[in-house]
This record gives structure tokens, sequence and C-alpha cells, in this order.
């Protein structure tokens, strides 16, 4: 197949919120400093459905959504010398190049080698799509694009990882786990002792408790409107809850009448403004830190009185946990296979690729956490 267009199967979302279609799709083969590689497995995470929803502004469409995935190596263009066909790999949609000055700055593991690409659906080099159905292109997705047997992605986005990873639960590490993880490790830098809050017990939320456990948190506290949450997030290390519905006070009064004061870190693992400022507002005047993981719709802002800020306290965000992913998955991936962290108990739910819909539903369902597609 090397050098030739592949024709194979992909979930392609043809418009905003209107069901995903499985197509035959046309897959062009990888040029200059890209990678074709062959999708195994897939998760689905909130940001694939907000995009889809059409809230997203660099929601384009028809494009091929996805980007929690694993796979093989099926051909690499010229110039690509970090990866050969066979290869297990992880795609990352936040790509790692150790030349530009984002890569170079040692301050954040953004990069922006290929960002104006992949926020426009489209390849670096020529600003085209590899994806077409009869001759009509179709974007690509955050660079990744994992919702279809295979993929082109750019050279900076490929993690290689250890071939005996089981590829059906190492996909995660693509984006929900290595993210709360790292929101906890790299962007609050939480020390031992710590008071954390945590807000939104998704895969998200759950890998942020797992993180301040494995930090030292004294108190992890767990805020979340479903309380069917509580009992799994306990296994993550969460030690106290708390459902705003059973209060009648702003829940920032509660958790800071609980904290005597507030808590050192808070985490938003949701997308919602209003509880972005709550996070912000429980943290301890002086010092604490409140970090943005969770993505709001286009048009949603933040706000709080700077009174806050003075104060002391500390609003930041983080992408991808602040991993620098082609460094730092593989070494994530080691971790799992040595048993240090979790990745098997996130995965509540097992389907195919062509059931992607009702993938997407279960996701809108209590109890569900991530559902790896077989593809
Ligand atoms: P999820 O939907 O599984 O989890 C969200 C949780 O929040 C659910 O348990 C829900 O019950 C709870 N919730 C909803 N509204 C609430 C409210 N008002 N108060 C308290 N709890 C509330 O989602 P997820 O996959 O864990 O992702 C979480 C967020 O993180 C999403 O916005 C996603 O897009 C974002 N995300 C960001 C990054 C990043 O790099 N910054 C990476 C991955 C995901
Ligand atoms: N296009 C979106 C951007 C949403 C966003 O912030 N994405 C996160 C990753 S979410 C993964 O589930 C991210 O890494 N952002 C950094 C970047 O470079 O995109 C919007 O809302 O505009
Ligand atoms: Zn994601």
């Amino acid at each position: 197949t090397q050098g030739q267009v592949i024709t194979c199967k992909a979930a392609v979302a043809w418009e905003a919120n209107k069901p995903l279609a499985i197509e035959e799709v046309q897959v062009a083969p990888p040029q200059a400093g890209e990678v074709r590689i062959k999708i195994l497995f897939t998760a689905l995470c909130h940001t694939d459905a907000y995009t889809w929803s059409g809230k997203d502004p660099e929601g384009l469409f028809p494009c091929i959504l996805g980007h929690e995935a694993a796979g093989i190596v099926e051909s690499v263009g010229e110039g690509v010398t970090e990866v050969q066909p066979g290869d297990h790999v992880i795609p990352c949609y936040q790509a790692e190049c150790r030349e530009c000055k984002f890569c170079k700055s040692g301050k954040t593991n953004l990069c922006g080698k290929v960002r104006a690409a992949t926020g426009v659906g489209v390849m670096m080099s020529d600003r085209k799509s590899r994806f077409s159905k009869n001759g009509k292109p179709i974007y690509h997705f955050m660079g990744t694009s994992t919702f279809s047997q295979y993929t082109v992605v750019h050279d900076v986005s490929v993690a290689k990882i250890d071939p005996k990873a089981p590829l059906e639960k190492v996909c995660l590490l693509g984006c929900g786990v290595p993210t709360g993880l790292g929101a906890v490790w790299n962007t609050a830098k939480v020390e031992a002792g710590s008071i954390v809050a945590i807000f939104g017990l998704g895969t998200v939320g759950l890998a942020v408790a797992e993180g301040a456990k494995t930090a030292g948190a004294s108190r992890i506290i767990g805020i979340d409107i479903d309380s069917k949450k509580f009992d799994t997030a306990k296994e993550f290390g969460v030690t106290e809850f708390i459902n705003p519905k059973d209060h009648d006070k702003p829940i920032q009064q509660v958790i800071v009448d609980h904290t005597d004061g507030g808590v050192d870190y808070s985490f938003e693992c949701i997308g919602n403004v209003s509880v972005m400022r709550a996070a912000l507002e429980c943290c301890h005047k002086g010092w604490g830190t409140s970090v943005i993981v969770g993505v709001a719709a286009s048009g949603q802002e933040i706000s709080t009185r700077p009174f806050q800020l003075v104060t002391g306290r500390v609003w930041k965000g983080t992408a991808f946990g602040g991993f620098k992913s082609r460094s730092q998955v593989p070494w994530l991936v080691d971790k799992y296979m040595n048993k240090e962290i979790k990745v098997d108990e996130y995965i509540t739910h097992s389907l195919k690729l062509n059931e992607i819909n009702k993938a997407f539903d279960l996701m809108r369902e209590r109890g569900c956490l991530r559902c790896v597609l077989e593809v």
C-alpha cells in the first residue's frame, strides 16, 4: 500500500450535530514529513462531541473527528526518520517539533510548527487534506482524525511507544488521562499535604484525582452534580464529595467553609465558565491556584472580581496537561506497563467503529467514562 491511495472506512461528520456516517474514504499517501497510520483503537473524548456540536470556532465540516487513539505506522513520507512502518504509535494532537520558539522556550508544551494547519483541518506542506470521498476533500481534525482506519499526521505529532503495550488500552494516553495527571504534576505542581478541589469527575477529573493522590495531597474534594460519580471517584483518590445541588449557598462558599479559608489547588474539568469562576474563588487567599482544564464553547468568557487575583489567587490553564507529547507519551506508556498509573479503570465501554453514534449517546449517560472503539 506504500505510496498508494488507500480506500478504507471512516466515520465522517458531514455537518454539525448530524449523526456520523460510516463511509468508504480515500486516504492519500503521506507527503514529506508526514506519517500514515493504521488506527486500531480510538476512544471518544468530550472535545470530539464539542466540535461535532458546532460550538468550536475551529470546527470545519465535513471532517473526520477523533484524537485519542493508538495504531501502527503503515508508511512514511520523505525525510521522516523517527518512525518507520510497523512502529506502534499514539497520534498526538499537541505536536512537539523540538525546534520552534515554543518547544525551545522550556516554558510550555505547546508547539508552533503545525498548529496553523491543524486548526484549519489541513496538512502544513500544501494546506490540503489527505482525506477525500469521490474527489471531494474532507477536513482533518486536531491534526489526528482517528475515527478512520487510516489517517495521515505530521511526523512531529507521532509518539513511538513500547510495542508490547496493549493498544486497546493505551489509546487513552492520547488525551484525557495525561491531561488530568499533567494538570497536577506539570501545571499546578501540587505539593504533598495540599488540599485539592476537582470540579467534574469525568475521565479528566478522575485523572486529576489520581495525580493529586500520587502527589501526596492530604484532602481531595470532588464536586459533581452527578452523585453516581462518587463511588468510582473514591477508587481514584477522592476523599470527600460535594454535590452543589445539595447546597443553597454558592459552591465556592461551601468549599471555603469546609477548608478553613479555601483550597490550595482547584481544577475545572467540565468546560463551564461559571464553574471556572467558582473554582478560582474557592482557592485560599494569598496562594490558591486554579487550573482551567475544561473547554468552553465559542462566545463563552470567564469573569471574577480582579480583587480575587490582587489578593494572591492565581488563574492558570493547561493543554494536554503540559506534557511534551512525543517525549513524554512513551514515558506514560511505560508507567502504565509498570502499573504506576491507571488506564484500564477509565474504560467503561467497548464498541466497534460502526457503532460510533451509539458511543456518542453513551457519553451523555451516567456511568460512562471512556468508550473505546475497535477501528
Ligand atoms: P466528562 O463529561 O466525562 O466529565 C464532566 C463531568 O462534569 C461529569 O461527571 C458531569 O457530571 C460533571 N458536571 C457537569 N456540569 C457540572 C457542574 N455544573 N458542576 C459540577 N459538575 C458538573 O468530560 P471529560 O471527558 O472528563 O472532559 C472534561 C472537560 O475537559 C471537557 O470540557 C473536555 O473538552 C476538556 N478537555 C480538555 C483538555 C485540555 O487539554 N485542556 C483535554 C481533554 C479534555
Ligand atoms: N478549537 C478549540 C480548542 C479547544 C482546546 O482548547 N483544545 C485543547 C485540547 S482539548 C482535548 O480534548 C488544547 O490542547 N488546546 C490547545 C491548542 O493548541 O488547541 C476552541 O475552542 O477554539
Ligand atoms: Zn480530548
